[in-house]
């Protein structure tokens, strides 16, 4: 089997939101959908652009879609051939995990078309693809290819004033309707045959129609070359469009891609032994993380659908730190650095949310957009029987989105080494988000304890909590990184003071030490830790009793007259997800019990829940669990795992989250990666299914790489080597 591509037979429509994404191209700049070339907007085509937003009257901020410019369509003897609208004969499609390379095959009768195509890892703003068209009869070959404005948007329109112009390359720009924002593309043709060129445009695009007789079992060759700049990238976008007619050709620029590719592999790739489907289930799940980071930027953090369309707003979520942050800072630390960038940049906007909700500090947005703005609207569900927008309160009471960065920028330290980035603005996040807390804290004036009310923690079902185990947990981790900064600049005390002075904190920081200790720790019963108080007053019943209560299968679970608000069912990992943050706050007979109760009442709901679940079912030995949780993380953009709709809003794509945590089960929970002062060390885990495990790590300049390995006598080996 080959464990380094995924490709499946058959073309049916009703599956083009899904395949759009499983066979996506990416290269951290632009997502290309895995729609064939034809593609109408019905299908669902889509060049998602990262960090370039837009907001069409009063519908959801997303992400802007660029024009599509590796369109092509071929007709032959006057017939048009298009998946999804004529009928064919045979239909194959795949995903080249190891070089990002999408590939078709459609046998149309009289012709067949075969493409195979990149978004270019080196050169982020080229799109290249190779379409060849094969003559089964003698004829005459039309393709028409070129700019498709024709696009898929969720919430648009977002481009506007376009100008289309004709020539050797053709170029389409147009403005974003909000602020702005010029988006150029151009497209550039190479071809083996000679064909009679006419160049036409109206209003789906400016396409060149290239007229070629052809005899039987002639194929024709062309390639098609896309550049996409914006005016955020560059000062004049139509110009380095123009470039695109400069480049060394197909072949060329594949070997540099591939070659670009090799080099994220050697990286980040895990590998495995024993199992066929796992070992491609871990590559189609790197891939899909690693195609989305952003290489090319200093400060860019990954949308939690990645570039795979407009879903969730392209907005940053706690996915970046908690579960896309740990693969980065492992393997490729620039990556790492590049999302805490983000947020060290977005500051500004989290310092202006908490101020709208009168507090003080670092509030940062729950769905980020660019600048930290807030993309989490007050209605973020809509009701299937009303068909009305539901209040939900995401935007304003999931405060641990401003601890989950402290949580990764202290990590980015401790296993990098680096201390820079906190000196460039690291530690001034860290300060503020505590001071979010403090100013959030609801203090008994008796005792001093403080509580953390009226929150959301990651089991979003059960809104407007008080004191969420998780959240508490976070938020004095927080404090403790804020605290720990002293200690952390004590050879450099002049760099703290002047923060403190900038900040104006001294009092704060008395305040912080007061708190730290006083924060609410969670109620237990028989070890067993309440999610939020009273959650064990709730009903207790099962997962089925919970769903056979539904009217609808899209219904929303969560909120005021959710079927899971008055029960113990939760959505995703919350106290497990402490567990497995926190795991030296915890005994094994602690993450025992907490397993065993709260995993039966979790709908896993979310496709962040799963990995959580595996990292700690690893840990206490329940390792077929833990397998099967690790099977379903890292297959989820195979299959087109995890929920398709919340309410009546679509939530497909890709799950950049769920390929972090399968990087976490394997490298975290099989092989129990742990690093010390700097240095991998392993305490490994392997479940049955699994006979070797082998994985790069990097920390600071050292490279390691680590051997986990069971011998035959069923023993388990390792090794950690530090490479030269
Ligand atoms: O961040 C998550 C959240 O925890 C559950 N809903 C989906 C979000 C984006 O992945």
């Amino acid at each position: 089997m080959d464990t380094w591509s995924y490709s499946i037979l058959g073309f049916d429509p009703a599956r083009a939101a899904l395949d759009g994404s499983r066979f996506l191209c990416a290269n951290g700049y632009m997502g290309l959908r895995g729609a064939p070339e034809e593609a109408g907007r019905e299908l669902y085509p889509a060049v998602t652009l990262a960090g370039v937003y837009d907001q069409y009257r009063d519908k959801w901020r997303e992400p802007v879609n660029a024009p599509h410019a590796l369109f092509a369509r071929t007709s032959f003897n006057g017939k048009e051939y298009a998946l999804g609208a004529e009928p064919h004969e045979a239909h194959r499609c795949g995903l080249d995990y190891r070089h990002g390379v999408y590939c078709r095959e459609t046998d149309f009768g009289p012709v067949t078309v075969r493409s195979e195509r990149f978004a270019s890892l080196p050169l982020c703003h080229l799109l290249a693809d190779r379409y060849q068209v094969t003559a089964h009869e003698d004829g005459e070959v039309v393709i028409r290819c070129g700019i498709s404005t024709d696009i898929w948007d969720i919430n648009g329109p977002h481009l506007f004033d376009f100008r289309l112009d004709e020539g050797e390359v053709l170029t389409a720009r147009a403005v974003t309707g909000q602020k702005g924002i010029l988006v150029a593309v151009s497209q550039y043709v190479q071809r083996d045959f000679d064909a009679e060129e006419r160049q036409v445009q109206d209003e789906t695009g400016v396409f060149r129609l290239l007229h070629c007789p052809v005899k039987k079992g002639q194929i024709l060759t062309l390639d098609i070359f896309a550049a996409v700049y914006t005016s955020l990238d560059v000062l004049d976008p139509l110009e380095r469009c123009a470039e695109v007619r400069h480049l060394t050709g197909y072949e060329a620029l594949k070997t540099q891609h591939a070659a670009a590719w090799e080099g994220v592999w050697r990286r980040s790739e895990i590998q495995i032994e024993g199992d066929d489907e796992a070992a491609r289930a871990l590559h189609a799940s790197q891939y899909h993380l690693n195609c989305v980071a952003p290489r090319h930027a200093l400060s860019m953090s990954i949308p939690a659908r990645g570039l795979s369309g407009q879903t969730y707003k392209g907005a940053i979520f706690w996915d970046s730190e908690i579960f896309f942050f740990p693969m980065f800072v492992h393997t490729q630390p620039g990556v790492a650095r590049s999302l805490l960038r983000y947020r060290i940049e977005t500051l500004p906007g989290a310092l202006k949310k908490a101020a709208e909700y009168g507090y003080r500090g670092a509030f940062y947005a729950w769905e980020s957009q660019e600048g930290g703005e807030e993309g989490c609207t007050n209605f973020n569900v809509v009701d299937v029987f009303t068909h009305r927008p539901v209040r939900t309160y995401f935007r304003d009471k999931q405060i641990h989105i401003s601890a989950d960065i402290v949580y990764a920028l202290r990590q980015y330290y401790e296993i990098t080494g680096d201390r820079t980035l906190l000196e460039e603005g690291g530690a001034e996040v860290i300060l503020q988000c505590a001071r979010f807390y403090l100013s959030r804290a609801n203090a008994h004036l008796d005792t001093g304890d403080v509580d953390f009310a009226d929150v959301i923690g990651p089991d979003e079902y059960h809104e407007r909590v008080t004191n969420n185990a998780f959240t508490n947990r976070m938020i004095r981790h927080c404090v403790e990184s804020a605290l720990g900064l002293k200690q952390i600049f004590a050879d450099d005390p002049g760099m703290m003071d002047g923060l403190m002075k900038k900040l104006d904190y001294e009092k704060d920081w008395a305040l912080l030490s007061r708190m730290y200790g006083r924060i609410r720790a969670p109620q237990t019963r028989d070890s067993v830790i309440e999610q939020f108080d009273g959650y064990f007053r709730l009903e207790d019943c099962s997962l089925q009793t919970v769903r056979g209560r539904l009217c609808d299968p899209k219904e929303y679970w969560g909120g005021d007259h959710g079927v899971a608000g008055t029960t113990e069912i939760i959505k995703q990992a919350d106290v497990i997800a402490m567990l497995a943050l926190f795991p030296e706050d915890f005994s094994d007979a602690d993450v025992r019990a907490n397993w065993a109760y709260y995993e039966p009442r979790t709908e896993h709901g979310s496709s962040l829940s799963a990995c959580m679940y595996a990292l700690t079912a690893c840990r206490i030995g329940r390792l077929e669990e833990a397998w099967q949780l690790f099977m379903k993380t890292a297959s989820i953009d195979i299959v087109g795992g995890g929920k398709q709709w919340a309410g009546e809003i679509y939530i497909g794509g890709t799950h950049p989250a769920s390929n972090g945590g399968a990087w976490m089960i394997a490298a975290l929970g099989f092989a129990g990666l742990r690093m010390r002062s700097g240095v991998p060390e392993v305490h490994p885990r392997l479940p049955r299914q699994l006979k070797r495990l082998t994985f790069p790590v990097t920390a600071g300049e050292k490279r390691y790489v680590i051997d986990v390995r069971r011998t035959e006598s069923g023993e388990t080996e390792y090794s950690v080597t530090e490479m030269g």
